[in-house]
């Protein structure tokens, strides 16, 4: 009984909740639709400009979201894109409420910035200067208008016009500029002469103001929506959904994967913590966080077509180094899903979305997919002992052969290496890790090794010509802090120099050895540097936990020369854009990129897009085995097929 009972009560507690609440109608105010110079980028001010197409059709989707208001009042000011505005989402609610212009409600006056472009200015003045222009409270433009003199004329057009309105409950509406806005939120007390500067506000998204409470939350088109589901290893993830509000219909989707062997430097992944709900792993907290992210996120076609812009928005919001506020595992998922919103948007693919947004190198047709690294014998942390240290024994081929020609041989020598561990070492040789790899009963590296040269030669291929091999050490997780030395077979202890000679010699008898992953615990900074100066020129040196896919530790590392590759996850950082920055950076310097999976994954493939679209020359994705493993095979297949017959 007592079990039934928990389980209603979690259910009332935790059901997912929806963010489509009813207006508490009082003020609603909005900026303008964009102008023909909002367009083409230029500092409007004072200048009479009127809206573009695109401008006027975010007008009249301002009026649907609005549609069950009905204005007492509507409010614009002097220029004619408010009027323009105030007048169509008027229309489209059939309300014909005269438009109160108030000219102190018009755009802050730039000066001299008048009618420049702005990207041309931040070329010759830098942006720091052009940013204090145009968002700073107390700075002006050369010859123009300060935030604090613009938030005295509206404060005091709004004290004479508006506030009596709203404090007696009518209903209004203020159409007016992103400067007289912001300067109103200032006179409200929502934001303040510091919180301003970073406040930028969307053109024609409603915003809802409480100017009792002074709190304000954006009413878009669209709406965030999340819910719990489950990762590989059956815990908690989360889904998002972009979700247009007045069809229902799904605009994309995303969820996050999470890691065993995780470094210290990753983002906070945000789990509820209460034992009693999935073992503490639940992650109904980061899903409530998505619905409130709804207040205070523009969701505009224009946003939601520019991905970087989503991920900034969740960064400024957010606020903190390590994503603790709402969650690094709710941003993945956001960022993941915003990604995919964006290319449904632009009715493209992910990979060409990203390639055209952020593309670092171009792919071409056929062979030079990104290659696979293919873990098939699981240790550590993924396999089902721990008594094998090495995390992941993974092969990788030859770069010239197609994906599908590589996916054959990676099938081949997986099921040839699982019939050889059932003969060797009994039937239970062949339960399955995490990521899909066998784990036998094997403890050393040696062992692994030599297995894997004869399931890839029984295979009739070629060891060190056809097929190579890579190790992740996931070293972190077998060094002891105090004693610094490591355990990296079972009971044998060795320090950082002795574990360089250890990989010294498996590379030295195992010349198809070509990548080494977290070799040393994510801080042993001289071993690595080591490491990285006697071998960088026989193979990749990969830096996992080591660089956490954090721009300002892959700018140090490769500065230091710590390794020679980077290992990308999106989740170890929280958002695309910056997993791509890092990457571009490693790539600059032409050195290579791995996208990889975490161990626990969900059944998306983006991260096959992401390598694609960024022109990486490898991804790690596990064993073919297991769903969410396949998944990333055959979105790599679905990508190459696509390319084949694009260019037949
Ligand atoms: C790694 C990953 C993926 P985890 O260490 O590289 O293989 O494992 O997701 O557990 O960190
Ligand atoms: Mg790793």
């Amino acid at each position: 009984m007592m079990h039934f009972y928990y389980a209603t009560k979690t259910l009332q507690i935790y059901s997912n909740r929806t963010l489509y609440k009813s207006f508490r109608m009082v003020l609603i105010i909005l900026r303008h639709g964009e102008s023909e110079w909002n367009k083409l980028n230029k500092f409007t001010g004072l200048i009479d400009i009127e809206l573009s197409d695109g401008g006027k059709q975010e007008a009249i989707s301002a009026g649907e979201i609005l549609r069950g208001c009905r204005f007492d009042h509507i409010f614009s000011s002097n220029l004619a894109r408010t009027i323009q505005t105030a007048e169509i989402i008027a229309r489209v609610q059939n309300n014909n409420v005269a438009i109160t212009q108030i000219p102190d409600f018009r755009e802050r006056d730039y000066g001299d910035l008048t009618s420049k472009n702005k990207t041309e200015l931040t070329e010759e003045f830098g942006s720091a200067q052009v940013t204090t222009w145009r968002r700073s409270f107390r700075e002006s433009p050369p010859n123009g208008e300060n935030l604090e003199q613009v938030t005295k004329r509206v404060g005091d057009a709004y004290q004479k016009h508006v506030q009596q309105l709203v404090s007696t409950g009518k209903n209004v509406l203020i159409v007016a500029h992103g400067n007289s806005l912001r300067a109103l939120f200032v006179h409200l007390g929502i934001k303040n002469p510091v919180t301003i500067e970073k406040f930028e506000i969307g053109t024609a998204v409603p915003i809802q103001i409480d100017p009792v409470n002074m709190k304000f939350r954006y009413e878009n088109a669209y709406e965030l929506s999340s819910y719990q589901i489950i990762d590989s290893r059956g815990y908690p993830s989360l889904e998002v959904q972009c979700v247009d509000r007045r069809t229902k219909r799904v605009l994309g989707k995303g969820s996050t994967p999470s890691g065993a062997s995780c470094g210290s430097t990753e983002v906070c992944e945000l789990r509820d913590g209460d034992k009693d709900l999935y073992h503490g792993k639940s992650v109904f907290g980061a899903v409530d966080k998505i619905s409130e992210l709804n207040e205070h996120f523009v969701l505009s076609k224009k946003t939601m077509s520019n991905l970087s812009k989503c991920d900034e928005q969740f960064i400024a919001l957010d606020g903190t180094e390590m994503k603790t506020k709402y969650g690094g595992n709710t941003s993945t998922a956001l960022s993941f899903c915003m990604a995919n919103t964006a290319a449904n948007l632009m009715n493209q693919e992910l990979y060409e979305y990203i390639t055209d947004h952020y593309g670092v190198r171009t792919t071409e047709v056929g062979c030079n997919l990104p290659t696979p690294f293919v873990n098939i014998i699981n240790g550590g942390k993924h396999g089902v002992t721990e008594d094998l240290k090495i995390q992941e024994f993974m092969i990788f081929a030859r770069e010239d052969l197609s994906t599908s020609q590589q996916i054959r041989l990676y099938c081949e020598i997986y099921h040839t290496l699982k019939n050889l561990l059932v003969e060797k070492y009994g039937e239970q040789a062949k339960s399955i890790g995490d990521e899909g790899g066998f784990c036998p009963p094997i403890y050393s590296a040696e062992e692994a090794l030599t297995i894997i040269e004869e399931a890839i030669e029984k295979s009739n291929y070629n060891v060190g010509k056809d097929v190579f091999i890579a190790l992740d050490c996931a070293a972190s997780e077998f060094y002891n802090t105090e004693t610094k030395m490591y355990e990296i077979e079972k009971d044998k202890f060795v320090n950082s120099e002795e574990l360089v000679d250890y990989y010294g010699d498996l590379i030295a008898k195992h010349p198809a050895l070509k990548s080494i992953e977290d070799g040393f615990h994510e801080s042993d900074y001289e071993a690595w540097k080591l490491f990285t100066c006697k071998f960088a020129d026989k193979l990749m040196i990969v830096g996992d936990d080591l660089f956490t896919t954090n721009p300002k530790l892959i700018k140090q590392g490769l500065e230091e020369q710590w390794a020679n590759t980077l290992l990308l996850k999106v989740n170890q950082i929280g958002t695309i854009t910056e997993a791509i920055q890092g990457a571009k950076m490693v790539m600059d310097t032409g050195n290579e990129v791995i996208v990889s999976h975490r161990s626990g994954e969900t059944n998306h493939a983006y991260i096959i897009d992401i390598a694609v679209g960024i022109g990486a020359k490898y991804v790690k994705i596990g064993s073919p085995c297991r769903g969410e493993r396949v998944a990333k095979f055959n979105r790599l297949l679905e990508i190459e097929h696509k390319l084949l017959n694009l260019h037949a």
